[in-house]
């Protein structure tokens, strides 16, 4: 189902398109998942944006363990050996679930970031798997960087917290070495950007250092339900950083038995693929 030229798509651009890498049935359930994710939502759950005329866009995350769909995808869709095939590991752990839903005509846009500098781990072999529930128009689909991945300078990302309004999103990124994030939506001649029309049953996948966003800017009456998973393959280790972590799950790996330096594991970021 990976064809070689999506490998080598992901390792030089660091993101591929898949085009129908998923069936109906994992779509319905998916969407019955974000429906009982929006009835329950959990404690880290938020609405990451409400514009003045009251729309909005929904986050949660790890939400996994509660929502028996996200579960299910998790554990028994071809997600992770998607991820497992891109990144060329030997195997590969389920991080998190994270879910943005829009309601219709929303226009804020996810400001341009990477993903890596934020999590409670770090590495280069990572994979995250974007899919859309509902059609998507290529304006209003994730936007990436291509090559960014591959960028040596480590920037200072955008603090959510701004945006949101909520201090569970801080991140500071103040340490002496970082630089400002580069203006890429005032410079986008500049760069190689790359989005796509999408289906339900298609995906992107992309490495956590890829710079992307822009996802959004909904046309009237347009919804955008999204479903994404990240998937952790082999130089990955848990990191506690002190300019802050979003999501943050040192307390709770922590709590795991995980230390800085660690290998992934326990019940929290179980192994779901291997490599035959
Ligand atoms: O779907 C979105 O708007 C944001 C997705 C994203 O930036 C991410 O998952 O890292």
């Amino acid at each position: 189902m990976i064809a070689k030229e999506d490998t080598a798509a992901f390792a030089r651009d660091g993101v591929v398109f898949l085009p129908q890498a998923f069936d109906r049935n994992w779509i319905d359930i998916l969407r019955g998942g974000i429906e009982d994710n929006i009835a329950r939502p959990s404690a880290r759950s938020r609405i990451w944006d409400r514009d003045a005329e009251g729309r909005t866009c929904f986050y949660d995350n790890q939400a996994w363990r509660d929502i028996e769909g996200y579960r299910d995808f998790a554990f028994n869709s071809p997600c992770a050996g998607i991820a497992g095939k891109l990144m060329g590991s030997e195997r590969v752990h389920f991080f998190y679930d994270a879910v943005f839903v829009r309601t219709p005509g929303a226009q804020f846009r996810t400001p341009w970031h990477q993903d890596e500098p934020y999590w409670s781990v770090k590495g280069f072999d990572t994979c995250s798997i974007w899919m859309p529930l509902v059609p998507v128009e290529k304006k209003s689909a994730l936007e990436f960087v291509l090559g960014s991945h591959l960028w040596k300078q480590k920037f200072r990302q955008t603090d959510f917290a701004v945006l949101t309004k909520d201090g569970r999103d801080r991140v500071k990124f103040r340490d002496g070495g970082t630089v400002p994030f580069p203006d890429v939506e005032n410079n986008r001649g500049d760069y190689d950007i790359l989005s796509w029309d999408m289906e339900p049953g298609d995906c992107v996948a992309f490495n956590g250092r890829t710079v992307h966003g822009g996802s959004g800017n909904l046309s009237e009456g347009r919804d955008l339900k999204i479903f994404n998973t990240q998937w952790l393959g082999d130089d990955v280790r848990v990191c506690f950083r002190e300019e802050g972590m979003d999501p943050d799950h040192s307390a709770i790996m922590t709590e795991h038995g995980l230390k800085p330096g660690d290998g992934l594991g326990s019940e929290l970021y179980p192994q779901v693929w291997a490599r035959a």
